[in-house]
């Protein structure tokens, strides 16, 4: 099947950069976002979000003429769906967060107007498993006068598929070209187009399956990645606890061939997999047991690490008796939510920096190279250079390894009264 035009839903870090790539490949793109600011960037040929050389993939798409943003659906031969599926946290503790798919629903309202006979519309939001049905459920409401494959199978109107996108932030642009894509089709005719579709810039393998099977898949990828990751970090509690040094520990277990441990951290954040495994556990909360207990042990890292750091404090002023807790100057180096990257949004090392300043009745100093201006609720601290922090800071918290912090000479000050959870000192 050819497609000449594609309409975008949703122009965040995923929408946009796959707009602006089938935008290069000479494809009629419309991208729809609610932001209207968002759009006046996109379409001046800037962008809204940080990641590398999208910048220029969305100026040269908009100047020649491929890519234009706007805040309601257009005719197109494609739809795209690339809105956010957060979850809705329980009302008690212990609850089980359930997936908020309000802007998938919102969407296919938006886009139901002008739908046509022969359109395509993708799914690329990670959804719970059940959750491209229901997007066919509501567009054929919306839509009496087309059929769509639950009802027409092969012969609908209108053809649905699942094509969750699997791109690491940082990296997206590099990714989304070279990955494989797991594409589901509500019917074999439906993942077959879509799978034409992606092909006009996937140069990874395109694999064809069910609508379901691929909500399932996306969802597994990132619930594997958080089990390993609470591993690592179960590993890191327990290695504490016993007095021995977890870097070393998982370095010399993983010269095993066939083992191979993740890095423990202050927990996982990111919007992605912190979320997505409560899509299965939801679900299937009976049968998802290890998977629930890997996003708690996740969890509740930032307070173990808090702790750590009430407990480097308290030793601290035993150690040195003429101090008040009011002069003790603590210095918290990364706040975003991983290494070498500025975004703050679901970071475990934000959280844990805010709680050590509503605690801390002293100075909190912030390292972060990769911002400017600390968010707010951060009035009491400061952001300063590395250096600074060393040299003033009684206790230092390492929270984030970001590339220059590692290129940083060793610490010199003495160990106890440090708190390294990223290995960056291999204490
Ligand atoms: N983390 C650790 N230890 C590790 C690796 C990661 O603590 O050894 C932490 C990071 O610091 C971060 C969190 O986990 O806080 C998540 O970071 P990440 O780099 O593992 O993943 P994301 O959230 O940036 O992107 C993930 C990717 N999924 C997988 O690798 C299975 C990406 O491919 C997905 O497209 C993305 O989620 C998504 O959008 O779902």
């Amino acid at each position: 099947m050819k497609f000449e035009s594609l309409c975008m839903i949703g122009l965040g870090y995923i929408g946009l950069p796959t707009a602006a790539v089938f935008a290069s490949r000479k494809i009629k793109v419309v991208g729809v976002d609610v932001n209207q600011q968002a759009v006046d960037i996109i379409n001046r040929g800037e962008i809204h979000i940080v990641e590398p050389d999208l910048d220029i993939a969305v100026h040269s798409a908009v100047k020649e003429g491929y890519l234009r943003a706007t805040t309601t659906p257009e005719p197109a031969d494609a739809f795209i769906v690339a809105v956010p599926t957060p979850f809705l946290k329980g009302r008690k503790v212990g609850d089980i967060p359930t997936p908020d798919v309000s802007y998938i629903e919102a969407a296919s309202k938006a886009i139901a107007p002008v739908l046509e006979k022969g359109n395509i519309v993708i799914l690329e939001s990670t959804s719970p498993v059940g959750a491209t049905e229901k997007m066919a459920a509501w567009l054929a409401e919306a839509r009496p006068d087309l059929t769509f494959p639950q009802d027409a199978g092969e012969e609908a109107d209108v053809m649905i598929a699942h094509c969750p996108e699997r791109v690491l932030p940082g990296r997206v642009m590099y990714e989304l070209i070279e990955n494989d894509r797991v594409i589901g089709g509500m019917t074999l005719r439906c993942a077959r187009a879509a799978c034409d579709l992606y092909k006009t810039f996937v140069r990874g393998d395109c694999l064809l399956t069910t609508a379901r099977t691929a909500e399932m898949v996306k969802l597994t990828e990132n619930a594997f990645r958080d089990v390993n990751i609470a591993f690592a970090n179960e590993l890191s509690i327990i290695c504490d606890k016993v007095d021995i040094n977890v870097w070393e520990l998982i370095s010399l277990a993983n010269r095993h061939p066939r083992v191979n441990i993740l890095q423990p951290g202050p927990g996982v954040g990111g919007h992605c997999i912190a979320v997505d495994p409560w899509f299965i556990v939801s679900e299937t909360p009976e049968q998802a047991r290890l998977i629930r207990a890997a996003r708690e042990v996740n969890d509740s890292k930032p307070e173990w690490v808090v702790n750590k750091v009430k407990l480097a404090v308290a030793d601290f002023l035993q150690a040195n008796p003429e101090k008040t807790a009011k002069e003790v100057t603590i210095a918290c180096y990364g706040i975003a939510f991983k290494p070498d990257i500025d975004d703050l949004r679901e970071s475990p090392a934000l959280e844990i920096t805010r709680e050590i300043v509503a605690i801390h009745p002293g100075k909190v100093l912030v390292v972060e190279p990769n911002i400017s201006v600390l968010p707010e609720s951060f009035e009491r601290s400061e952001l300063v250079e590395f250096d600074e922090a060393m040299d003033v800071a009684d206790i230092q918290v390492m929270l984030v390894d970001h590339r220059s912090f590692k290129r940083q000479k060793k610490i010199e000050t003495d160990h106890e009264f440090c708190v390294d959870v990223r290995g960056v000192w291999n204490l």
